[in-house]
C-alpha cells in the first residue's frame, strides 16, 4: 500500500520540454486541469500529496518520477539522461530527503530516469526491471542494482534501446498485480509481450493501437488508466481490477504517461 505521493505542478513553459511525438502543442489550461484531476485521483486512492511548486527552470519537471526511485526501504536520487533535466534532481532532493534522510544518488557517468524502473513482485520477493534506454545507461543501472541488492531486492536489465516506439521501459510495461486471486499481472505492449523476461507473469497484452495505455499505475485498490482505451478498461474490469480513467492528452504530447507524474511510496 502507498501512503504518500510527491507531485510537481506543471509550469507555464511546460510546452518547452522534450518530446519526440508530433501531437501538437499542449494547451496550458488543459495541462493544469488534467494535472489537478490526476492529483485528485491519487487522493481518491488514499494518498497524502506533497505538492511542489512549478519549476520554470525545468519545463519537464512535472515528470517527477524520473528524478528518484523510492522503495519501502530507501531512496535513490537519479541522474537523468537528458541534459536539460539534470537540475531537476537537486530541486527535488530536499523533499525526498524529508522522507528518506539517507537517500543515495546515482553518480556520473551513470545516468538513470525513474521511468525506466519497474517494480514487479516475483513470488514473495520484490524484483525490479531496470530498463536500458537512451536515458538510462548500463552504469546507472549497475549503481541502482547494487543499491537495490543492499535493500534486499533482486533486479534484472531489460534493453529497450533498439525500440523506437517508447522513451522509457515503463512506456511499454506496467506491473499491476496482484489481482483478486493473487495473479502477478503485467500489462505489456504487444511488441514486448513475448519477451522471455515477462514469461513468469500473467500478461495483459496491449494492442499496438492502444500502446500508450500500457503505462498504467496500480495505486492501492485502483489502477489508473489513460482515457480513450475502452477495450483495455473492460479487460481490467473483467480481471477484477478497479480502473480509474484519466484524460492524459496534454501530457502525451510531451511523451509523458500516468506513472511519470508522481513518486508514490
Ligand atoms: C522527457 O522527454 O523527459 C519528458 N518530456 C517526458 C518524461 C516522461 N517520463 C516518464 O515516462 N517517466
Amino acid at each position: 500500500m502507498f501512503k504518500n505521493a510527491i507531485v510537481r505542478m506543471p509550469g507555464s513553459n511546460f510546452a518547452d520540454g522534450l518530446t519526440t511525438v508530433e501531437l501538437g502543442v499542449p494547451e496550458y489550461a488543459k495541462v493544469l486541469a488534467q494535472w489537478e484531476a490526476y492529483c485528485a485521483a491519487l487522493e481518491t486512492c488514499g494518498l497524502i500529496l506533497t505538492r511542489l511548486e512549478a519549476d520554470l527552470a525545468h519545463p519537464d519537471s512535472t515528470f517527477v518520477e524520473d528524478a528518484a526511485v523510492l522503495t519501502p526501504h530507501g531512496a535513490m536520487l537519479t541522474r537523468p539522461g537528458a541534459e536539460s533535466r539534470l537540475g531537476e534532481v537537486a530541486a527535488i532532493a530536499a523533499t525526498v530527503r524529508g522522507f528518506y534522510p539517507e537517500a543515495a544518488q546515482i553518480a556520473a557517468p551513470g545516468t538513470l530516469d525513474g521511468g525506466d524502473i519497474c517494480e514487479a513482485q516475483a513470488g514473495s520477493g520484490g524484483h525490479f526491471f531496470l530498463g536500458l534506454s537512451h536515458r538510462t545507461n548500463e552504469e546507472g543501472a549497475r549503481q541502482l542494482a547494487e543499491h537495490l541488492r543492499r535493500e534486499g531486492y533482486t533486479s534484472s536489465c531489460v534493453d529497450v534501446r533498439e525500440m523506437t516506439s517508447i522513451l522509457h521501459l515503463k512506456s511499454g510495461i506496467s506491473y499491476i498485480g496482484p489481482g483478486p486471486a493473487g495473479e502477478e499481472t503485467m500489462m505489456v505492449m504487444e511488441e514486448m509481450a513475448d519477451w522471455p523476461q515477462f514469461a513468469a507473469y500473467d500478461l495483459l497484452r496491449v494492442s499496438a493501437e492502444d500502446s500508450y495505455a500500457a503505462n498504467c499505475v496500480r495505486v492501492n485498490d485502483r489502477v489508473l488508466v489513460a482515457a480513450g482505451y475502452p477495450k483495455l478498461v473492460e479487460e481490467l474490469v473483467r480481471r477484477g481490477y478497479d480502473p480509474l480513467v484519466l484524460d492524459m492528452s496534454e501530457f502525451q504530447k510531451m511523451d509523458g504517461g500516468l506513472s511519470c507524474l508522481s513518486l508514490r511510496f
